[in-house]
Order: structure tokens, then sequence, then C-alpha cells
């Protein structure tokens, strides 16, 4: 089985739109036809989508890097480039996306097959028969694709089970797990046998899924034991199952121990419905009546109850010889018979979002002196240069147009330099105030 791997921090880059062109219907009598250059295609987008299939996000601890292809360039007979295939990263149920960048939550995939866009491939260019106006029938400029979008993402897994099985360690709630559902987990006479979640689905109509913890020692909200970290993993689960060792010395200390450091971690777990088992009834002395501990029990509960979680039935079990399973299931079916509501915050992330709106302010550049030359760096400028024909006036004066449309000519004019200054664009030599500017 995959290692269980609950958080894992990636990059994404969707698809470059490809690039415009420039051409010319060519045909018999016809030399020089109109414009014929096609669009370029759209770059791929990043989606991830949910898949049952995965339970880890064990994957991307050996790939964390994934780069949508990029549009192809426009081509003659005014034929637009292909667009590129979509890159699609398949997910467990439950996994929340954060973008980095602002710590916002773009998504939370919680139903299977659920789809989401994180990043949109960047639109293709126009080719120079999309361009053309009343005004300019025959340009000979067209335009480069647009950039893709790179984003930092953390992705954390927060299983989503129904029920969530709670307990200190060895207390027998992977010994539970495997007698309500499919699981088969480690099952050992030691604490700590149970190092990640094990998940489960009930035997029952209503495949209820089981979600078991490592256990849970006194002071894990402050790190003792293997702490609160997989407590995600039951946040989002409807209901919780506490499974205490019956024959321990003190049941009551034991529970409110548990619980202090369950609600310590979240108070949201106060109203999360809660059946608490009293398992390996079998170890008890015959001459302990159940019937009478579990009213002293609830007696010392009562008196604790607002510090407490609610705890919907007290049931005594075996885990182990199977002994009040039935009278269990028939109080999780009951409990699970409510339909589910998830959380409103869960439901708001869920609503569609893509985060092309990131479209990064890609129209930034720079102007340097280096080894008495002048250097202009940008991105975008680099794009239009690579659509651009040099040999062709008009082309060149398109780009022309551009750097001043954003800004860069401006900039230029600041520095006062003298007519015929190279000025250097992407290891091309351009004189200032003779070639483009
Ligand atoms: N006598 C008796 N033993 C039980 C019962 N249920 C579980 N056990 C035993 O208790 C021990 C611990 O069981 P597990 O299911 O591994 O306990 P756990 O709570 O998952 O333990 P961790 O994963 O370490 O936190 C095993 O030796 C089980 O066989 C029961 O009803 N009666
Ligand atoms: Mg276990």
């Amino acid at each position: 089985m995959a290692k269980f791997i609950d958080e894992a921090i990636i990059e994404v880059t969707s698809g470059d739109g490809g690039n415009g062109l420039v051409a010319w219907r060519r045909e018999k009598y016809e030399p020089m036809g109109g414009p014929a250059g096609g669009d370029g295609g759209k770059g791929g987008d990043i989606i991830f989508v949910a898949s049952p299939n995965f339970t880890s996000l064990y994957d991307f601890t050996y790939k964390s890097s994934f780069v949508a292809k990029a549009g192809a360039r426009g081509g003659p007979k005014k034929r637009h480039g292909a667009n590129a295939s979509n890159l699609v990263i398949p997910v467990p149920l439950g996994t929340v996306i954060t973008d980095l960048d602002n710590q916002e939550i773009i998504a939370d995939l919680i139903y299977p097959n659920q789809q989401i866009v994180v990043a949109s491939g960047g639109f293709g260019g126009y080719g120079n028969a999309s361009i053309a106006t009343m005004l300019n029938k025959a340009p000979h400029y067209c335009e480069p694709g647009r950039p893709g979008v790179t984003l930092k993402l953390k992705l954390e897994l927060k299983t989503l089970a129904d029920i969530g099985i709670i307990g200190l360690p060895n207390a027998g709630k992977s010994c539970l797990l495997s007698k309500l559902s499919n699981a088969k987990p480690k099952i050992a006479s030691y604490p700590f046998s149970t190092l990640t979640p094990n998940l489960g689905v009930g035997h029952g109509n209503l495949k209820i899924t089981f979600a078991d913890i490592p256990g849970l020692i006194k002071g894990a909200s402050s790190g003792h034991g293997l702490g609160l970290q997989f407590l995600k993993h039951i946040e989002r689960t409807a209901c919780l199952i506490q499974v205490i060792d019956i024959s321990s010395p003190d049941l009551f200390t034991n529970i409110c121990d548990l619980e202090f450091e369950l609600l310590a971690y979240s108070p949201n777990f106060k109203h999360k419905k809660n059946i608490l088992v009293l398992n390996k009834i079998d170890l008890l002395d015959e001459s302990v009546s159940v019937f009478d501990l579990i009213k002293d029990l609830q007696h010392k509960l009562n008196k604790v109850k607002s510090k407490l979680l609610t705890h919907h039935k007290i049931l005594a079990i075996s885990a182990l010889n199977s002994v009040g399973l039935a009278e269990l299931q028939n109080e999780i079916d009951e409990l699970m018979d409510v339909p589910q509501v998830f959380d409103q915050e869960i439901l708001e992330y869920n609503q569609y979002k893509s985060a092309s709106h990131k479209d990064k302010n890609d129209k930034d550049f720079v102007i340097y002196q280096s080894g008495g030359q002048y250097y202009v760096e940008g991105d975008f400028i680099n794009r239009y240069l690579s659509v651009t024909n040099l040999r062709d006036p008009e082309s060149v004066q398109h780009f022309s147009y551009i750097l001043k449309k954003y800004g860069v000519m401006a900039k230029i004019m600041e520095l006062r330099l003298k007519p015929g200054t190279p000025i250097i664009i992407n290891n091309l030599t351009f004189k200032y105030l003779e070639d483009i500017f």
C-alpha cells in the first residue's frame, strides 16, 4: 500500500497560448491575396479531479511540478493552431487546495469526480487574418499567445469519512473498524500500532465510511504521542465513535483526558454526534455489573457535561468477540439516517473557481544599464518580439506601438539618451530613435 501522506507542496503551470501567424492567401491570379494567418491555439488548463481511487497524497512526494502543454501556433490559410490538452491531476477525495501566494483556499474536492480548473491555459494570439480591419485590411503583424499561469499550491488531505473512530492507544479502535467495515487494519496488543489513518466501508446498505486514526494521549494538543496531526481526518466526519477500554482503572479520567484534547484542537467537536463505546467487556470480572458501571459513569460525566462532548449513547461491547456490535450498528444507522449536511464553509469553497483571474500582470518590464549598454527586459516584450518580423516595417512599427502602449517608451525617454544609443532587447540591438524607438 502506498505510504500515507496528507500534505504536499507543488507547483503547477498552465500552458502558454500559441502565437498567431502572419500569412497571405496565395491563389492563382491572386498573388497578394488577403491576410490568412491563423490564430494560435489555447494552452492547456491545470485541472484537479477528486478520484476515489486515491487515498493518499504520496504520489506528490516524487512529482511536485506540473506543466501543461502550450497551444500550437496558428497556421496558414486561417488555420487555427491546435489547443493543447488539459493536464488533469487526480487527488484523493477530501483534498483541500490552497494558493500559497495569498493563503486562499481555491478548492475543496469532496465529491467523486469533482473537478476544478486551478490555472487556465493562456489564449492563443490572433493571426493577421483576425487582426484585419477596415482601416488596416492587410496587417503585417500578429499577436503572441498569452502566457500560462504558475501557482504554488498546498494540497492537504482531510479524509472524508462518515464516522471517525477515536480513543486512547490500544483501546481496540482498529479491531472495531475491522468488524464494522471491510478494512483490514493492523491490530496489535501494544499502543501506537496504528500510525496513519485506516479507512473502511461498512457492510450495511448505507455504505457508511469509517476512519480509524492513531491513538490520542493526554497532552496530544501540546505534541505528546503522535499529537493531533491526524485529527483533521475526523474533523469532517458526521459522527464519532469514541472507544475506551472498559477494563482501564479510571474510565472517567480517560474519557475526560481524551475529550479535553479534542476540544483543545477544535471546539466544533462539542456538537459532533458521538457514541461512547466501552470496549473489552470480556475482560471485566463477572462480579462487575456493566449496567451499574455505565450508570455510575453517566452520573460522573453529567457533572462536567459542559466541558465534554455531547454523548448520544454509551454502549458496552467486545469488539474482539463481536459482542454488542449489532446494537452499535443500529445506533450508527440511526445517526447516519439523517441526511448529511456539509459545513457551509465547505460548500462555499466548492463554488466554481478558477485561478485564471490570477493572470499575472505580465506587462512588467525593467530597463537597466550594464557595461555601458542599456537593456530592456520583460516577458511580454520578448513574446511580442518573437512574433515580430524585423524585416517588415509594419511589423516593426506594431512592436514599437506595443512598447509605447505599455509605457516602455516613456521610461526610455526619461533616460535622455543620445540618438543612436544601442538598446538591447532579448539579445537584439536596436538604436534609440533610429530603429523602433
Ligand atoms: N480482550 C479484548 N481485547 C480486545 C478487544 N478489542 C480489541 N482487543 C485487543 O486490544 C489490542 C489493541 O487493539 P487495536 O485494535 O490494535 O487497538 P487500537 O485502539 O487500534 O490501538 P492503536 O492503534 O495502537 O491506538 C489488540 O491486542 C486487540 O486484539 C476486546 O473486545 N476484548
Ligand atoms: Mg489501531
